[in-house]
């Protein structure tokens, strides 16, 4: 038996290692004031029913001020809450609210970039050419002869060159400036000691005002290379959008210099002992990611596997042992998640229509049952699938310009959420909806999911309530059980058997009681595209 101190009482593991968080796109989640975009207020007025799906902590996507040219990406003032969202006074009171009700709140922080209209770069643009306003962020000479061609090769992730020539106080064309997104989202240099004495007055800022922790957007951005060295250039696969794209070896992320970043965040995060951050973190490589969750840097780093994987049996059980794999050897623990804002809604990725709700709620089913923490993104309680046919006019994500006309972006899964009713926006918002909602997500709203038991709202409620409430669930570990050609199986420390059926056929579960199941069972038959919970 290990010895143990007498009086020592082990520390309860930290609430974030396995917490259900739930994205919240404010624009597209609930309009409290008829402007058709949705605010903090809309969403404080809907906590009840995040309470009733059963959420531990909220993800707010930025809220700060910003004139949306990338739908808050683009923050003007990262210590004010834009008035499109109800300013801070709405932070507040939704803050206070969710606390009693016991569920923590975390919103997304952008310290790669700032907005164009950020006073810093106003200023930069207004200074000289070596000036320390534009020292704060990426200013070079361009090169050629007459200085027309960007200082270097690197394409912006929504299309077109990562420079934009600015116009000097003379009236000529003058310098470039880096920015890895849209223009408007210029990058901050972070060799800068100022940069980062700003940041740690952002964070301090808001969790003094009772926030439980960030999402840090781009956490393996931020440090650029020396000398900003050309990248090499890789013909994309047509068919795949900018954002999942991928490549370790890509010099605008992932340089060594982010990890001192991070763990300069954590000394001032520990000061907050509850407090969370969670990185997102686009690193392939298991050793690479793993050294953004070490004990002294990030708490928790998003792995987007699951979100990147199709429904297959061997690429889901690959994408499990890879994120565990990869947080096991820094002591760290998993996050899992099967979409967010940036990427194509689930039930549209796994096939659409009745197979891909089929699917999708045979995989939150998987993901429940796994050891860590899941983040849900809003709408996906209600098995909503991309809108890929919203009207060229309404278009809003950057990509579409930037791209040409040729890639629509993201604003598919960005769709605001139905509430109730029969028509259109369906209680979003009493005024016109930002992006328009189908008709037909009449049969989908919340009001009609929460009446039926076999709606996916029903069945996101019972999974979340048991992973919360039975013992089976516990322990750090799982164990791999054999299965099926085409089936997935594996038991947690804590006992619970999950299998996954992928293949076209019913197939006949093991021994034991059945927790919940994502479709009907009758006479031990687990249908296709479906996952059980034994005990
Ligand atoms: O996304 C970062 C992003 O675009 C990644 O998916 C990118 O492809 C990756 O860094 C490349 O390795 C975040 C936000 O989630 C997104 O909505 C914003 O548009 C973006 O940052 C800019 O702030």
């Amino acid at each position: 038996m290990p010895f143990v101190a007498p009086g020592f009482v082990p520390a309860p593991a930290p609430w974030w290692r396995s917490a259900v968080f739930y994205q919240v796109y404010p624009r597209s989640f609930a309009d409290s004031d008829g402007d058709g975009v949705g605010d903090l207020r809309g969403l404080r007025d809907k906590l009840g029913y995040l309470e009733l799906l059963g959420v531990d902590a909220l993800w707010i996507c930025p809220v700060m001020r910003s004139p949306m040219a990338d739908g808050g990406y683009d923050v003007a003032d990262p210590r004010d809450i834009d008035p499109l969202f109800g300013g801070l006074r709405a932070l507040d009171d939704l803050i206070d609210e969710a606390h009693d009700r016991e569920m923590r709140v975390t919103m997304d922080l952008v310290p790669n970039h700032t907005s164009d209209q950020h006073r810093w770069f106003r200023a930069a643009l207004a200074a000289a050419p070596g000036s320390p306003e534009r020292a704060r962020y990426w200013f070079r000479d361009g090169r050629g002869p007459d200085g027309g061609v960007p200082p270097n090769n690197w394409p912006s992730i929504f299309g077109g060159p990562a420079w934009t020539r600015v116009t000097e106080a003379d009236g000529r064309p003058g310098q470039w400036y880096l920015h890895i997104f849209a223009p408007e989202q210029p990058d901050l240099n972070w060799d800068n000691p100022e940069v980062a004495q700003d940041f740690e007055h952002t964070v301090r800022f808001w969790l003094q005002r009772g926030i439980d922790g960030f999402r840090i957007d781009v956490a393996h951005g931020m440090a650029k290379p020396a000398g900003l060295p050309d990248m090499e250039l890789q013909q994309r696969p047509v068919d795949d959008s900018h954002l999942v794209v991928h490549d370790d070896n890509d010099p605008r992320f992932n340089n060594p210099g982010v990890h001192e970043i991070h763990r300069r965040l954590r000394k001032l995060m520990d000061e907050f002992p509850n407090a969370v951050a969670i990185g997102e973190v686009w690193v392939d490589d298991n050793t690479r990611f793993g050294d953004y969750v070490r004990p002294d840097e990030l708490h928790l780093a998003f792995n987007f596997r699951l979100a990147e994987t199709p429904f297959h049996p061997d690429r889901i059980r690959d994408a499990v042992d890879n994120s565990l794999h990869a947080v096991a050897a820094v002591g760290a623990s998993a996050t899992w998640t099967l979409s967010n804002h940036d990427v194509e809604r689930e039930v549209t990725r796994y096939g659409g229509g009745a197979v891909g709700q089929a699917r999708a709620r045979a995989m939150i089913m998987l993901e429940l049952a796994l050891p860590g923490s899941v983040f849900i993104y809003n709408g996906a309680e209600l098995g909503l699938p991309n809108v890929d046919d919203l009207p060229e006019a309404v278009l809003q994500d950057p990509t579409w310009v930037r791209s040409g006309y040729t890639e629509r972006g993201r604003d598919g899964c960005r769709v605001p959420l139905p509430w109730e009713g029969e028509q259109p926006p369906f209680a979003f918002t009493s005024g016109a909806s930002w992006l328009p909602v189908p008709a037909s997500w009449s049969a989908v709203t919340v009001e009609k999911q929460l009446e039926r038991l076999d709606s996916m709202l029903s069945l996101y409620r019972m999974a979340i309530e048991l992973r919360a409430v039975r013992p089976e669930f516990g322990g750090p570990g799982l164990e791999w059980y054999g299965s099926p050609p085409g089936c997935l199986a594996f038991r947690r420390d804590g006992g619970l058997l999950c299998v996954l059926n992928a293949t076209n056929a019913v197939i006949t579960l093991p021994a034991g009681e059945v927790l919940l199941a994502s479709a009907p069972i009758s006479a031990r038959k687990l249908p296709a595209n479906a996952t059980a919970w034994l005990v």
